[in-house]
């Protein structure tokens, strides 16, 4: 009986994957994707608040700072988007899918955070 649990569980991702992938193509929102420019400094993001509505994004980040920083997207803890980028450069972040709720902003390079390096994305349907 053991010997059959493995096959139980392959099956049971694949069921997963697909039920993901069918939700991905689906829906009207079509494969537009809009871009947001976030700005860097020492130490703080601006916009440190943004509202979008639930679609695709994708962050170009623009470190305007003396030192390197990085841009993360995170929702609950989980990082859905990070790039780092040095003094006077800039670089796009992959995209990614916002669906309504909170994200955060947040630099990750040593002590940033603590210092206020950090914002909110609202993500929520346009009234
Ligand atoms: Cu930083």
């Amino acid at each position: 009986m053991p010997s059959f649990r493995p096959a139980a569980v392959r099956l049971a991702l694949a069921i997963i994957t697909s039920a993901g992938l069918t939700a991905c193509g689906g829906g009207g929102s079509g494969g537009t994707i809009q871009s947001v420019t976030v700005t860097g400094t020492e130490m703080r993001f601006d916009p440190a608040e943004l509202t979008l509505a639930p679609g695709r994004y994708r962050f170009h980040f623009l470190n305007v700072g003396t030192t390197y920083h990085d841009l993360g997207i995170y929702r609950d803890g989980r990082a859905l988007g990070i790039r780092e980028t040095g003094a006077g450069q800039s670089i796009d972040l992959d995209v990614i899918k916002l669906v309504t709720g909170t994200y955060t902003m947040e630099c990750h390079e040593p002590g940033h955070l603590q210092a206020g390096m950090r914002g909110t994305i609202t993500v929520r349907k346009p009234s």
